[in-house]
């Protein structure tokens, strides 16, 4: 496999300007005819006319009329080139497909009775011969033609220019897309389907047509996607100025795809977790991630399509905005400032479960990588996660108002362009007249900082000193990093709990500072204070590092009680569990016995029961965190011991918060109908939260309680709640199984959820996977199905995956191998499990070498899985 270096770029030597599609769209055998219109690229000085093209046969080829010889191009290793081209060349193109043995889920392929399209990133290369690149931009018209009775609705990007019937049983759609866009966000739907629609009124009066495309029978699902949408729209025109500039925008849902979904321009094509939602089949956390991803696809259609990316290893630019903006909205839906904290501290948790992880790793790539095998390998938490980190941080900088300008900026100058990340960087520093040189290292350098705080207090002088030291750990390829331009949130509490207004050089600055890091190491001298503070460093996680302060408890214990930014407040409790948890689990290793203190379990007991704080916000503070999180805190992570160590704390605080537990269980029902609000979501979240609590053990009074919730549950958050917690426990929940499995056989997203809980509970070892796989249900071909249970199972429950004889690992290793031939993507993703395996204790390593070299051994293998494991294995 060749690598591709993001330096060896070079610029089109053809440039598109129309394209004309024909499809004769048959599962066996579809016809794809192409007109395309191209012109040389004054930019380039190869003459060679180089076009794309995979799994596909070619039919015909014309240019400028006449018939091409196979002497006349050269195809080889999926490239057409026709050397010498002439500056323009209408080319024509036959060629043919086969959707239906498609598994991939990328270019044309079937699911259920309809035809369905993913082009990002290189899936258009699938379905005809094309310049497949983003920098490519031209105007797309499209004629569908397929049978009427089979494939009803026949839909594209843009608008409908005219459909009718052929009179032999087919009929036809034709759409023209008005702008121009790369080739990745093209799309085409065939297929029975039902839509809700709706006219809706923009801002500025001009009304559009929302449609939510779906199968028959699930039409009682697509309330909360199109309001939504809808939200969504009304959203980027107010905090942004931007409209929707079609007069049509469709959804569709489909349930065999590889990702979440897909911003194609104005035919979003969505994996049906996205889209689907009643109260009876999706909880809360699946609304949460409609409303994001709804909106996250919609954003994209200023930031990603109207300015797209110029290639590929500038993915960030249009993933790291358009999650910061999905994330901004989500934050304003809920509008209070406690609920937009704990979007925070969820986006936290996520960056430590699993992007710091990647930093750290043998895939760790900068936001802006240098170089891939395989693009779709960097869909990454790192190029989209981290990638929003760094967009927030420019709004950190500069403020809410200085990076509208710069967002201003960015579309004034590249509207219909195809830029990059340093674009991006420029119009926000020329926006606000500000030097952002360093700030790009956030681009080129892999690795999570760290920055190392120290405080000194000089009472006669009245000052506190903070010294901030950073360094960056050694990634693939990248030895020495140099100090990056980090944005720090600073408070001085004092010894009230109360903030101390802020004073630096002179100048105050309220009660929250941004520190600016810029250098190796710096010193900032805070006056006038009095006593020595507690220090609240990085509010709201202001920079995506690893932040390192010798705390004590009792200055922990103060954050946790008194600091009033929220994040750092659940940021003291975590810092709290996890010096407990890593004793615990020395403890295990050692032998020695397991002790919970009772300062930790009063801290809280304080929080637990105070009823001036949000719901959600206790919820969070609750949790603990997760044993990967606790993993990565490990010279040398013992999966086994890691379990035991936060199921004996759960345990403890499950028995000696009993009393307050039961007390918040009841005071946080939500009678009547259900809705999806933060508030109410928020209630049910801490309820279940702490009936997890009650039931880390079976015992009579909690299995009582957790049956009586799933058989009464007026919706799935709660019913699902239920019985996860009775399977995790150990309690024999076989008739709860049953029965669940029985009334959602028909919700293929239920389903998923039974596999899933099944795959992550911590009794459920690889024999019972196997056998679960045995299930008529189950299939490897369904993403969403092999990732509810193979996913929860690989990357949800580590102390059976990492089960002492290896046995996991042979199971990881041969599903990777059949998901492989069938789906690459999908297969390099589960590849992914074994990241870290160098950290593990070296027994384990043993077996986690034996089962990478067996998928590295195996033929065929795809590039996306090659890459993965070849880079975990040097
Ligand atoms: N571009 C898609 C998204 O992130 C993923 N293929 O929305
Ligand atoms: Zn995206």
């Amino acid at each position: 496999p060749k690598t591709i270096y993001r330096k060896d770029y070079t610029p089109p030597s053809y440039l598109v300007e129309t394209v004309e599609l024909g499809f004769d769209l048959d599962p066996a055998c579809t016809i794809v005819a192409s007109r395309v219109q191209l012109r040389h690229n004054p930019d380039s000085k190869s003459r060679d006319l180089v076009l794309h093209g995979e799994a596909i046969e070619l039919v015909a080829l014309r240019m400028n009329g006449r018939e091409l010889n196979p002497d006349q191009y050269i195809i080889d290793n999926n490239i057409l080139t026709i050397r010498n081209a002439p500056v323009n060349v209408l080319l024509e193109i036959e060629t043919t497909c086969v959707p239906m043995e498609n598994t991939t889920l990328s270019g044309l392929y079937t699911s259920g009775s309809g035809f369905y399209t993913q082009c990002e990133a290189e899936g258009f290369r699938r379905i005809t011969y094309f310049p497949d690149r983003p920098d490519v931009m031209a105007r797309y018209t499209v004629m569908l033609r397929a049978d009427k009775q089979q494939y009803p609705v026949l839909l594209s990007n843009g608008n409908l220019l005219e459909e009718g019937d052929l009179g032999d049983g087919r009929h036809y759609a034709k759409w023209e897309d008005p702008f121009k866009k790369p080739s990745y966000l093209f799309a085409l739907v065939a297929a029975r389907l039902v839509c809700q629609e709706e006219k809706y009124k923009l801002k500025s009066g001009r009304e559009v047509l929302l449609q939510v495309w779906v199968e028959e029978g699930n039409l009682d699902k697509t309330d909360y996607a199109m309001q939504s949408l809808k939200n969504s729209i009304r959203w980027d025109e107010e905090r942004w100025g931007l409209e929707l500039d079609l007069d049509r925008f469709m959804i569709v849902a489909v349930s065999d795809f590889n990702m979440g979904a897909m911003e194609n321009k104005g035919l979003n094509i969505f994996n049906t977790k996205f889209v689907l939602a009643n109260p009876r089949t999706a909880t809360d956390i699946d609304y949460s991630g409609i409303e994001a991803v709804v909106g996250h696809e919609y954003f994209h259609n200023w930031t990603g399509n109207r300015v797209t990316c110029r290639d590929w290893f500038q993915l960030s630019l249009k993933e790291g905005l358009t999650v910061f903006r999905d994330q901004e909205f989500s934050a304003d839906m809920i509008g209070t400032d406690s609920g937009r904290a704990v979007t925070r501290i969820d986006q936290v948790r996520t960056l430590r479960q699993a992007q710091f992880p990647e930093d750290a790793g043998p895939m760790a790539h900068p936001v802006r990588p240098d170089s891939f095998v395989e693009i779709n390998n960097f869909y990454t938490v790192t190029v989209y996660e981290k990638g929003a980190e760094v967009v927030r941080m420019y709004q950190t900088l500069l403020g809410r108002e200085g990076f509208r300008k710069g967002m201003d900026l960015y579309f004034e100058r590249h509207d219909g362009q195809a830029v990059q990340c340093d674009d991006f960087r420029a119009a926000m520093a020329d926006a606000n007249e500000r030097d952002l040189k360093q700030f790009e290292r956030w681009y080129s350098q892999a690795g999570t900082p760290v920055v190392s705080v120290s405080g000194h207090h000089d009472g006669a002088r009245q000052v506190y000193e903070l010294t901030l030291r950073q360094s960056c750990p050694a990634t693939p390829g990248q030895r020495d990093k140099k100090p990056f331009h980090i944005p720090v949130a600073v408070g001085l509490l004092g010894s009230d709990g109360k903030d101390l207004p802020l004073t630096l050089g002179g100048k105050a600055l309220g009660t929250t500072a941004v520190l600016e890091l810029t250098a190796a190491e710096q010193t900032f001298r805070f006056e006038g204070v009095a006593h020595a503070p507690v220090p609240s460093i990085l509010r709201d996680f202001s920079a995506p590092v690893v932040l390192e302060y010798p705390y004590s408890d009792e200055e922990l214990l103060h954050l946790f009680r008194y600091d009033s930014d929220p994040v750092n407040r659940w940021e003291a409790g975590q810092r709290l569990a996890m010096q407990r948890l890593l004793s615990l689990a020395q403890a295990v290793l050692d032998n020695k016995p397991l002790q919970l203190d009772d300062t930790y379990v009063a801290a809280l007991r304080a929080v637990l029961t105070d009823k001036e704080l949000d719901a959600a916000f206790r919820e969070q503070c609750l949790i603990l965190p997760s044993e990967t999180i606790i993993a990565e805190q490990m010279e040398v992570v013992h999966p086994q011991a890691i379990h035991s160590a936060r199921q004996f704390m759960r345990h403890a605080i499950g028995t000696a918060l009993r009393a307050e537990l039961l007390q918040v269980y009841g005071d946080n029902a939500t009678p009547g109908p259900y809705s999806p609000d933060a508030i109410s979501a928020g209630k049910r979240g801490l309820k279940n939260v702490a009936l997890a609590y009650l039931l880390v053990q079976p015992n009579t009074e909690a299995v009582k309680l957790a049956g009586e919730q799933f058989a009464a549950a007026s919706n799935m958050t709660d019913r699902a709640a239920a019985l996860s917690s009775l399977i995790h426990s150990g309690a024999d929940a076989g008739k709860q199984l049953d029965a669940f499995y029985t009334d959602f056989k028909g919700e293929a997203l239920v389903v998923d959820k039974w596999f899933a809980m099944q795959g992550s509970a911590p009794h459920t070892n690889v024999a019972k996977v196997r056998e679960l796989m045995k299930h008529p249900a189950f299939t490897l071909k369904n993403p969403n199905r092999a990732r509810s249970l193979l996913f929860s199972f690989c990357n949800n429950n580590p102390s059976q995956f990492h089960a002492a004889d290896g046995s996991a690992y042979e199971f990881w290793a041969e599903h990777v191998i059949k998901l492989d031939a069938l789906n690459p993507q999908v297969a390099a993703r589960l590849a992914r499990s074994m990241d870290r395996w160098r950290r593990y204790a070296p027994a384990l390593q043993i077996h986690m070498r034996h089962a990478l070299e067996k998928v590295a051994a195996a033929t065929p293998l795809s590039n996306d899985v090659m890459e993965v494991v070849s880079k975990a294995l040097s």
